[in-house]
């Protein structure tokens, strides 16, 4: 007979912690930086490398493995009903430079291994489960965040952005998909589209990258909403010259309008009177990039979010304003303003938070409800699907940088809640 109940016990969920660190451990060994560092960049040697580790594990675990047109890679479980939409779990693998090994890698590798715990259980689904490995949810080589999950989500826009995206080498989109093995030809994009309904529901786990679970001793963190992020890509472009000759009144500085402007974004994001407001400047190229050359071009990438859509867009449509009256004050050229996403939140699903809830308090573990000011792939998954995303402790917040850390029984206990919701939401 069909296991139609969830285990009796849930103790039955054991969780292999020990083979889940071994697997973080050598996956952070496919890296373009130096241990304990993780750099793994879209379609470079090392996550091709990555790729097909995961590949294998979702292999050994028995899923049947799929990949679609940009290398988003799916591993299906299939239930006893399988026309009715799946429930999805999973995460991303890409990791910015210099970051850790646990941001978006715990929610691939453990979703994976709590299809192992259930297997072991002896459960069987009755909708089919999958796994995604998203194939690029950071924005490091096209400047384009949550690429594979936006495209899943339907973005024509973005299919279309693609077909003239280049990265900082010059390599177009396309021609570094087909270097990893993936599709050149720009008109096959949309059949990386799902169907709305494909899925019944999809869930994300991830360390928090905060330190408000650890920081108040809480297990699990159930979220009910991601923060709604902005990115915007700016050059100004003055006449340079020497940095001695020239004198001050007839200088036009680029790189010092991009510091005004930087400043700028600070002012308007602590204007907005909330704290949930942030914003800063990641990137700021100077060209020609010599101490003794004024910069005759500055280009600075500005990432600002708010869980308030409208009062994000109020600092977007400032710093636009200070960006103008910078460049006409200083005499600089602002050779583009580009807003490059300007996404909405996305708020959890009722119904995969009430799961995720009860998973929890079954297995006896604290847990909190709470905002995700990171983004997620979740933030577009949920355009096309109910989602829900469980959150693990990590050391003192850490994220994006290579102290990032998660212990064994906080990942043992975010890949059980994991298990049990995805079963419950199988079955239901
Ligand atoms: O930037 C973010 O929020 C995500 O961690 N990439
Ligand atoms: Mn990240
Ligand atoms: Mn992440
Ligand atoms: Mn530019």
């Amino acid at each position: 007979i069909q296991e139609t109940h969830l285990p009796n016990s849930l103790s039955l969920l054991s969780v292999d912690s020990q083979t889940l660190q071994k697997q973080i451990d050598e996956l952070s060994t496919f890296s373009d930086s130096p241990a304990p560092s993780v750099t793994r960049i879209l379609y470079s040697d090392m996550d091709v490398l990555a790729r097909r580790y995961v590949k294998n594990l979702m292999g050994l675990a028995g899923l049947s493995v799929r990949e679609d047109a940009v290398g988003n890679i799916f591993g299906r479980w299939e239930g006893y009903e399988p026309e009715i939409g799946a429930v999805a779990t999973g995460s991303h693998i890409d990791a910015i430079p210099y970051s850790g090994k646990y941001d978006g890698v715990v929610g691939v590798l453990g979703a994976i291994e709590a299809i192992n715990v259930l297997k072991r259980s002896g459960f069987k689904p009755k909708k089919s489960l999958e796994v995604i490995m998203f194939t690029s949810e950071e924005p490091t080589r096209f400047g384009i965040s949550c690429l594979g999950s936006r495209l899943l989500a339907g973005s024509e826009e973005l299919a279309k952005a693609l077909r003239n995206t280049v990265d900082n080498q010059n390599t177009s989109f396309f021609d570094a998909a087909s270097f990893a093995g993936y599709e050149k030809d720009e008109e096959k994009l949309s059949s990386v589209f799902l169907d709305k309904g494909i899925y019944s529901a999809f869930i994300e786990l991830h360390i928090e990258q905060g330190p408000i679970l650890e920081k108040e001793g809480i297990s699990i963190g159930v979220v009910t909403a991601i923060a709604a992020p902005a990115s915007i890509k700016v050059d100004f472009e003055g006449n340079g010259g020497h940095a001695g000759a020239v004198l001050m009144p007839d200088r036009n500085d680029a790189g010092l309008a991009a510091a005004e402007l930087a400043l700028a974004v600070e002012k308007h994001v602590l204007e907005s009177g909330s704290v949930d407001t942030v914003g800063t400047i990641g990137i700021m190229d100077l060209h020609p990039r010599a101490i003794n050359s004024i910069p005759s071009k500055a280009h600075l990438e500005i990432d600002t979010r708010d869980i308030e859509e409208s009062r994000r867009n109020i600092v977007i449509e400032k710093i636009h304003q200070s960006a103008m009256a910078i460049s006409k004050k200083r005499g600089v050229k602002l050779s583009e303003f580009q807003i490059v996403n300007q996404d909405p939140p996305a708020l959890s699903d009722s119904s995969v938070i009430k799961a995720m809830e009860l998973a929890a308090s079954e297995l006896n573990l604290t847990y909190k409800k709470m905002i995700s000011r990171a983004y997620h792939d979740s933030l577009f998954m949920a355009r096309i699907s109910p989602m829900g995303m469980i959150f693990i402790p990590c050391y003192k917040g850490y994220s994006h940088k290579p102290e990032e850390f998660a212990s064994l029984d906080d990942m043992a206990n975010g890949v059980k809640v994991l298990a049990s919701t995805l079963a419950k939401l199988s079955l239901h």
